[in-house]
């Protein structure tokens, strides 16, 4: 019989996750837990079953744009791949976004919501992009006050009635960048006589065109330069009829990854739009979905590199090399481990994010968690971010060549990692939002959380606390912006590791700490080079 190599294969993903069952066990009560835990497990068989296989065999396929119909007519119809027809049932049913929503367990909800949504996203092929600017468009509006809008988008938003349901665009992206929102160039006339919006301009990179709404930004005529003279706009993009209100799809975008994501150009040539929430300061306005998208960016990674670690870790054991199973080999194991304690760290820091958004939610947070919650949220997302790339493509490695060739299934995961520090503020933007949210109260709070989770002031963040109090120039100080907040970001995904480790008495938390810890942590570098 000639040699024939058995493919790497998932189990329920739920049950088999030893992280995340030993965290729920540790933050949920334990009659919540034996409550939620069912539709967990639902959700890790599908994502180990069904929907893995289906997302294997819709590898080739992608969305498609008809621009006019037989009889001339501008349409601009996407059709999604059967793959993600089928995610968005599940994540309707499941209440992948209802689940915040609905509260059933309070403040705890966004962990649960959190857990389906992990459990969800690697055998979804992205469709957790418009889930989360869903859940951001929800968040955004019921904080905004127009009750007029809640009425009319927000059901829709977080239903679990198929056929009822709605995603969300975040139109921001525009040709002056992605990064400089406040250089938007798209322009909204009032009607004089009705008081309504038009809204006119390019956006150049808008995710999930095949939503229903968006929320987007433009300048009211008259209204000063910069992010302050923005307004947010809620646009319903297609009329009952199913045509585009005004908006037209340009073309589609070629991208490197996230190739399932109908990512599209658009011309809004006098599109209908309604003010959200003043005339100005949308940037400020537009934040609670930003933070809201970038908690799903950092759940996404973690949800990435659990999945190639649970591939690589089952190839390890089927896969024989030099006599053995790669499993039986100490330098693979080896780097198995460091690819695990990565991913672990990862874990505690995006759902500690969780369990803080959660309790902003519901008002149970305190002015301290509050500001801690604003620092962590672009630390979390940047850290995260750059685990998920390196853990990506070690993975791939860990196959040898299987791991690079296409229809594995595997180089994906690659791709599809590399969107998580480039969307959503890049690592440098996110950087540099660290310093906009840090201040004498947040740095405080953060030095006593961390002291309190690793029971001890960890010298790492002695050494980027006393860094960051020496710098007196702006430029320094953003020259070293990234290397500050990966450490905040390291120092922090160590302290809730050992924390985990110590309260849940998992002996493979503590192992996964050392080795965190032995892989570093520090990255502040003092006589930081003069341009
Ligand atoms: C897998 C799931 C992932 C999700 C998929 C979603 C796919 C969608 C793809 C995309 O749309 S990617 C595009 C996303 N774009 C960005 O994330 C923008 C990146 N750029 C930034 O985040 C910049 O930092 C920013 C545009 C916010 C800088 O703008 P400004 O005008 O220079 O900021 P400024 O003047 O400092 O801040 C304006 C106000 O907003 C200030 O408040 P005040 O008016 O009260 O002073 C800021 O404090 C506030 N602000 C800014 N960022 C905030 C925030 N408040 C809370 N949270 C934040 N993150």
């Amino acid at each position: 019989m000639p040699f024939q190599q058995t493919p790497p294969q998932l189990g329920n993903q739920y049950e088999d996750d030893r992280v995340l069952r030993s965290y729920l066990a540790r933050v949920l009560p334990a009659d919540m837990l034996s409550e939620i835990e069912v539709s967990l497990a639902e959700m890790g068989r599908l994502a180990g079953g069904e929907l893995y296989q289906l997302q294997l065999a819709d590898r080739l396929n992608e969305p498609r744009m008809t621009q006019w119909d037989a009889w001339g007519n501008r349409i601009d119809k996407i059709e999604l791949t059967p793959l993600w027809r089928v995610a968005e049932g599940i994540a309707v049913e499941h209440g992948v976004v209802a689940t915040a929503y609905e509260q059933k367990h309070g403040s705890l909800s966004r962990v649960h919501q959190c857990a389906l949504a992990y459990l969800f996203t690697p055998s979804t092929d992205i469709y957790s992009c418009p889930l989360a600017m869903t859940d951001g468009a929800a968040r955004t509006l019921l904080g905004s006050g127009n009750q007029a809008l809640i009425d009319r988008a927000v059901p829709h938003l977080i239903t679990r009635v198929a056929g009822q349901f709605w995603t969300a665009g975040q139109w921001m992206t525009e040709l002056t960048g992605g990064s400089d929102v406040g250089l938007t160039e798209t322009v909204a006339r009032q009607d004089p006589e009705s008081g309504a919006y038009r809204l006119y301009g390019r956006k150049w990179f808008t995710s999930a065109i095949s939503s229903q709404m968006a929320l987007t930004l433009a300048r009211p005529e008259g209204n000063p330069p910069g992010g302050r003279g923005l307004a947010l706009f809620y646009v319903e993009t297609r009329d009952p009829t199913g045509r585009p209100r005004n908006v037209e799809v340009n073309r589609l975008k070629d991208k490197l990854g996230t190739r399932k994501v109908p990512t599209a150009e658009l011309t809004l040539n006098g599109t209908p739009a309604q003010l959200v929430k003043g005339t100005t300061d949308g940037i400020r306005n537009i934040a609670p979905l930003l933070n809201i998208t970038r908690l799903w960016n950092g759940i996404s990674a973690v949800a990435l590199m659990r999945r190639g670690v649970a591939l690589a870790s089952d190839y390890s054991r089927k896969r024989i090399a030099f006599g053995v199973a790669l499993s039986e080999k100490p330098l693979h194991m080896d780097t198995l481990a460091g690819l695990e304690a990565e991913a672990e760290a990862a874990f505690h820091l995006a759902f500690y994010v969780a369990e803080l958004t959660g309790r902003s939610e519901t008002g149970e947070i305190s002015d301290d968690d509050a500001a801690l919650l604003r620092l962590l949220t672009p630390i979390m997302k940047l850290t995260t971010a750059k685990q998920a790339v390196a853990v990506a493509s070690e993975v791939l490695e860990c196959f040898g060549g299987a791991g690079y060739v296409e229809d594995t299934g595997l180089p994906m995961l690659l791709r599809d990692s590399q969107v998580l520090p480039i969307w959503e503020g890049t690592t440098n933007v996110l950087a540099v939002d660290t310093l906009r949210a840090l201040n004498e109260d947040s740095l405080r709070v953060f030095q006593s959380a961390v002291t309190k989770l690793a029971g001890n002031f960890p010298p790492a963040l002695d050494h980027a606390t006393s860094w960051y109090t020496r710098i007196s120039d702006r430029s320094v100080l953003e020259a070293g912006a990234r290397r500050f907040a990966l450490t905040l970001g390291r120092t922090i995904e160590l302290a809730l590791l050992l924390n985990h480790a110590r309260s849940s008495g998992d002996q493979q938390s503590m192992v996964n700490a050392r080795r965190f810890a032995a892989l570093g942590v520090d990255l502040i570098i003092d006589d930081y080079p003069q341009q």
